[in-house]
């Protein structure tokens, strides 16, 4: 039964059908699916396969990328809470683009994979003041800052993640916070990265959530 859960659901994906996605996940939930098993077995697995789909170039297309990211972020905010067993959150993620970039779709994306992987996300919108990003996730007891730019002034400004990093030096925080970009100018030169100052990057939302959780487990260690 599982398996034709899993095929209706991706079918769904493939469609962009959010409406038919939530109703293949309600109507499993009804038959005796688990809460659990439709993250873990359903959608995580759904996010996967596009991913894969995208980078092998298989014809998927940004539309279809952005609605599994986005109806995975509802499905996981519907059914986390009807876990029999509240998860084990991995840790906490703060998010945003930087000043001047009002690129919000790879963000999405990202909050999504992360959400599906337990990890706590505070989206924290576009065109994100440096001091905003460290304030936010002092507030939050964040591990990771994750910063998205789509575009090359805007990754490589000084008011951007130069700047977070410039403020968690200042305040003493480096211990206890990571930072993590992406975005394409990332793809484009994997090293800038580092002369941003960056602990890491991604190219791609499942990446992302892997890299992520790993800054994470570094800070918690
Ligand atoms: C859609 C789009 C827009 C839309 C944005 C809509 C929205 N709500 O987001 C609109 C029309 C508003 C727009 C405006 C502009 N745009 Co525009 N835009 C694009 C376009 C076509 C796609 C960007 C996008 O959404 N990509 C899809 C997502 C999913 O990106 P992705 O990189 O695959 O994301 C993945 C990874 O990067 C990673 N990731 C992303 N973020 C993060 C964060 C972390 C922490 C991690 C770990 C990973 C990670 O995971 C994601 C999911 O898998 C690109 C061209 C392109 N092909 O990239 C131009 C592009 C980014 N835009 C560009 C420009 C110039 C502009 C404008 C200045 C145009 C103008 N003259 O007005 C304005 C600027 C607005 C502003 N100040 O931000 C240029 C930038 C050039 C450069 N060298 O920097 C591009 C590259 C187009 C081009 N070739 O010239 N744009």
């Amino acid at each position: 039964m599982l398996e034709q859960v899993m095929n209706q659901y991706n079918e769904a994906i493939m469609d962009t059908d959010r409406d038919k996605a939530l109703q293949v996940v309600h109507d499993a939930v009804e038959l005796g699916v688990t809460p659990e098993e439709v993250i873990f077995n359903v959608v995580v697995p759904a996010i996967e396969m596009m991913m894969k789909s995208v980078s092998e170039n298989q014809g998927s297309s940004l539309a279809q990328h952005f609605m599994a990211a986005q109806i995975a972020s509802e499905v996981v905010d519907e059914m986390v809470p009807k876990f029999r067993q509240a998860p084990d959150i991995i840790g906490r993620v703060v998010i945003g683009t930087p000043q001047g970039d009002f690129h919000g779709l790879g963000k999405r994306i990202v909050s999504g994979c992360l959400k599906a992987m337990m990890v706590e996300v505070t989206d924290l919108g576009l065109n994100v003041p440096a001091e905003r990003f460290v304030d936010e996730a002092v507030a939050r007891d964040a591990q990771v800052i994750a910063i998205s730019a789509m575009m090359v002034h805007t990754a490589r400004s000084p008011n951007g993640c130069l700047k977070v990093r410039q403020i968690l030096h200042e305040r003493g925080l480096e211990e206890r916070m990571r930072i993590a970009v992406g975005g394409a100018p990332y793809r484009f030169d994997p090293e800038l990265y580092k002369v941003v100052q960056a602990d890491a990057w991604a190219e791609n939302g499942i990446e992302a959530g892997r890299v992520i959780s790993g800054l994470i487990r570094e800070v918690l260690k």
